[in-house]
This record gives structure tokens, C-alpha cells and sequence, in this order.
């Protein structure tokens, strides 16, 4: 993660999955407020999640980033290596991956967990990572808190993806660390002017929070769902083919929603030339 070296059995695990509780809404509930998350083998249908990787992968190909000499199937990463951003102003055009994150199968999920009607936040994150990324371990409160607190994530690979893909990695527990929730989970990324991540670095987060973490190979259709207060970040991609994953964000319809990321032209965090650094954060904080 970020050039640094997790073991598997030793600094990051396996993550316990949670299918067969999938006919138990309290048992969801408890399973989440005890570990932050949800993880859901084969939640899509997996031919809809394979129509939106092609289209995706389609996307990536007429706009030059695939390697030209590979079949598009392979999404092999051009010889530039770069990373592309994909705006909402291409997402309104992805039809067949917008079935799938606003498919009936997510929001009847919500609807029976959060206990009533739905609603997703426009602002979608499809991702196409490139090489060498990493996402850095941070909560995503910190990118959309001006709304209800009781907001959910899930990540969704768009691929098979095996672990040099740079999969999701999180820390299990760390929803009831109770220190970085009144700290850096209230930090606001838009706001304030600070770092989002609240470290690049996995072993300092063991060392500082006790936390362990973990990651899995996925298959296209399986799901992670966890919630606003969850450290979680990702694993170095160091193959040559593209990531493809998606993290989306639903909420009861009836409570207060970010508008931040509502609308065809979802905010972007402000680019600021005098923005705090994470490390001045913690010492004011002093985690
Ligand atoms: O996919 C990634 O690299 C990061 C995902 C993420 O930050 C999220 O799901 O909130």
C-alpha cells in the first residue's frame, strides 16, 4: 500500500463475508455496527456488471488510454500510463453502469437495511486505476458530511480483480474509533482546506489506532458496503491492466443530503494553494 509492505495472516487479513446473514436485516445491522462494513460475494447480477465494465472499457479505448496492440477485453493500460478521470459528464452517457448502481437490486437492499425509500447521491465514482495509484486510508465523511451522517458507501468492482489490481483495503472495527470519529471524522475536505487522507501510510495507522486491515480478491458483482466513519484506502495497483471499480452513496430519501454532490455538475474539492497538511491536522488534533 503506497510502496509499503502488508502481510497476509500477520498486518492484513481476509474479511469475513456476510451472505448468509443476507436474510437477516439485524443481523446486517449488528454485523455493521460491530465490523463497519459488508462484504457481498455475487450481490449483482453479473452479466449487468459485465455489460458496464465493456462500456466502460469502450470509453477508455476511443479516448486513447487502453494499449492499442491488446484486445479491449483485456483493459491493458496504454503505454502513458494515465489515469483517467471519468466526469459526470461522461457517467450521464455510461447507461449500462448506471443501470447496475441504480438498479433495483441496491436500492430494495437500503430500502429493507435503512428502512425506508431511497435515495443515491448523484456524484458517482466510477474508477479506471492506472498503474502505481493507491487511494490513501481515509474516512469518507471527511468528502461528504454536510448531509446525514447515516450515508452509505459501496464499492463495487467492475472487473475480476485480483490483489495486484489494487484492490479495496480497510480496517475492520475502525467505525468505532471513537478518538478519530471526534478528530479527523470532523474534518471537512471542502472546508476546511485539508487533506482528505489521513495517511499514505498502513503501519502508521496500526501503530497509532491498533487497527489491522484487510483485502480479498474480487469478483465482478460482489459488493462492499460500509459507512461513513470506516478507514479504508486501497492496495497499489502493480499490474498492467486498469482497476475498474465503482463507490456510490445511499441514504434515506427523508433525511438531509450533501448537496455538494447532488446536480449534473457535482463539486469537485477546491484546489487550494494554502491547504493544511494532514501531519499539521494531527498535531492540532493530537492523534
Ligand atoms: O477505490 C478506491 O481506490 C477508493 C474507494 C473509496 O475511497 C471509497 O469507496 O470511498
Amino acid at each position: 500500500m503506497a510502496g509499503h509492505k502488508l502481510v497476509f495472516g500477520h498486518t492484513i487479513f481476509q474479511p469475513r463475508e456476510a451472505n448468509h446473514i443476507l436474510d437477516d436485516v439485524n443481523a446486517l445491522r449488528a454485523r455493521m455496527n460491530q465490523d463497519g462494513y459488508l462484504l457481498i460475494r455475487d450481490f449483482y447480477d453479473r452479466d449487468a456488471v459485465m455489460a458496464a465494465r465493456r462500456e466502460i472499457l469502450e470509453h477508455l479505448s476511443a479516448q486513447g488510454y487502453l494499449d492499442p496492440s491488446r484486445p479491449l477485453e483485456e483493459g491493458a493500460i496504454g503505454p502513458d500510463n494515465k489515469g483517467p478521470i471519468l466526469k459526470n459528464e461522461v457517467v450521464i452517457n455510461l447507461r449500462a453502469y448506471l443501470r447496475v448502481v441504480n438498479s433495483t437490486r441496491i436500492l430494495t437492499f437500503f430500502e429493507q437495511f435503512l428502512g425506508g425509500p431511497i435515495l443515491t447521491l448523484d456524484h458517482k465514482w466510477p474508477r479506471a486505476v492506472r498503474r502505481g495509484a493507491t487511494t490513501g486510508a481515509h474516512y469518507d465523511i471527511v468528502y461528504m458530511g454536510a448531509g446525514t451522517k447515516n450515508l452509505f458507501t459501496v464499492w463495487t468492482p467492475l472487473d475480476d480483480l485480483s490483489l495486484d489490481r489494487g484492490t479495496l483495503a480497510f480496517c475492520p472495527g475502525s467505525n468505532r474509533l471513537d478518538i478519530l470519529r471526534r478528530t479527523y471524522g470532523t474534518a471537512d475536505a471542502h472546508n476546511d482546506l485539508t487533506d482528505g487522507w489521513l495517511s499514505r501510510n498502513p503501519h502508521d495507522l496500526i501503530h497509532d489506532f491498533g487497527v489491522k486491515w484487510a483485502s480479498t480478491p474480487f469478483r465482478a458483482a460482489d459488493v462492499v458496503i460500509f459507512g461513513m466513519y470506516f478507514l479504508h484506502g486501497s492496495l497499489d495497483n502493480i499490474s498492467n491492466h486498469y482497476r475498474l471499480s465503482t463507490d456510490n452513496r445511499y441514504q434515506l430519501a427523508s433525511e438531509p443530503v450533501d448537496e455538494r454532490h447532488m446536480g449534473p455538475n457535482p463539486d469537485q474539492i477546491p484546489k487550494a494553494e494554502n491547504r493544511k497538511t494532514m501531519e499539521e491536522m494531527r498535531a492540532q488534533w493530537g492523534i
